[in-house]
């Protein structure tokens, strides 16, 4: 069976996508797009022979369309999202699956009103291999139980309209999402510390900043966030449990998310294939974009409260996501 993708918002980050789909993930075929400027998308339709969509919902509705992919907005998602589920159509989401829990919250009530999981969220670092494999080596319980994680996410730079926030909401909430996968266990709590500034840095941004995370079970996680560093794409992870410490081998290296990421995002997206092919969700879950973004709200309110730690406010898990 072919799986015929509706693409929403293509920007950097839906353009990539777009590719990986067209080039490298089987039994894939992209029938729609669609963007806030429609000359754009009526070129990227022409280039991947698929229909041009003014509207997103007139691409959810179209018969053309099986599953759908949102690469637009933060703010966007959640309107997208829900009509695609209202629809029956699986859909994955890039992250932030919703700017906050609130708006990611709704999203899980629609898929418990329709009764079953369409959602996939787009965390790729759970497909990178060494990732894989340093969460395998914590879970084989082989040097005792974790007891603290240091997580190291730098960007050479960000772009005019990075907000302060971001460094969290749209950078940190990648660490976020791997701790809890890594630990298996929620995030309780946020504080946020504030080292010597870089000289480099814009001027709106706290910049680096170290969010401190404690799991449910007491492991400490310092994340450590700096997006100018000037240098490269910067990701690294140690787990110090009671016998041992485990360090995130060496990736690709590069000078952004596509370069360090490359192979993980394909494997996310022949992974989500195979799902709506399957019919099982079997990724990360709108429980996961949820449990992240209420992180993050913790985070966002610490940021701006300096040094207070900040409890995590999360709802039951709904038997949908157990
Ligand atoms: C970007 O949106 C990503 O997802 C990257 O992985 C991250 O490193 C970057 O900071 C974000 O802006």
């Amino acid at each position: 069976m072919t799986v015929r993708v509706g693409m929403i918002g293509l920007g950097a980050m839906g353009r990539s996508h777009l590719t990986r789909l067209a080039t490298q993930v089987p039994g894939v075929e992209i029938t729609g797009v669609s963007d806030l400027d429609p000359e754009h998308a009526a070129r990227v339709a022409a280039e991947f022979g698929a229909v041009p969509f003014a509207d997103p919902r007139d691409l959810i509705a179209a018969r053309e369309v099986d599953a759908v992919l949102v690469c637009s907005s933060g703010p966007a998602h959640a309107p997208a999202v829900i009509t695609a589920i209202e629809r029956g159509k699986p859909v994955f989401c890039e992250k932030p699956l919703a700017p906050s829990a609130g708006d990611c919250a709704e999203i899980m009530r629609a898929e418990q009103a329709r009764g079953e999981r369409l959602v996939t969220v787009g965390f790729m670092r759970r497909f990178d291999a060494a990732y894989r494999h340093l969460r395998d080596t914590v879970a084989s319980g082989e040097f005792g139980a974790p007891l603290i994680v240091h997580s190291r996410h730098h960007n050479p730079r960000v772009p005019e309209r990075y907000t302060r926030e971001m460094s969290i909401t749209d950078t940190g909430i990648h660490d976020i999402d791997i701790v809890r996968w890594l630990l298996g266990e929620e995030i309780c709590s946020a504080r946020v510390d504030r080292p010597r500034p870089t000289r480099h840095r814009c001027t709106q941004l706290q910049d680096p900043l170290v969010l401190v995370l404690t799991s449910a079970s007491g492991v400490w996680v310092g994340v450590e966030i700096f997006v100018n560093n000037r240098h490269s794409y910067d990701v690294g992870c140690e787990v110090v449990a009671e016998t041992g410490t485990m360090r995130l081998g060496d990736g690709p290296q590069g000078m952004d998310h596509n370069a360090r990421f490359g192979p993980a995002f394909v494997a996310e997206l022949r992974q989500w294939a195979g799902s709506v092919t399957r019919g099982v969700q079997d990724g990360p879950t709108a429980w996961d974009g949820y449990a992240a973004a209420a992180v993050c709200d913790a985070g966002v309110r610490a940021l701006a409260d300096g040094g207070a730690t900040v409890p995590v406010e999360l709802m039951e898990r709904p038997a949908l996501y157990r």
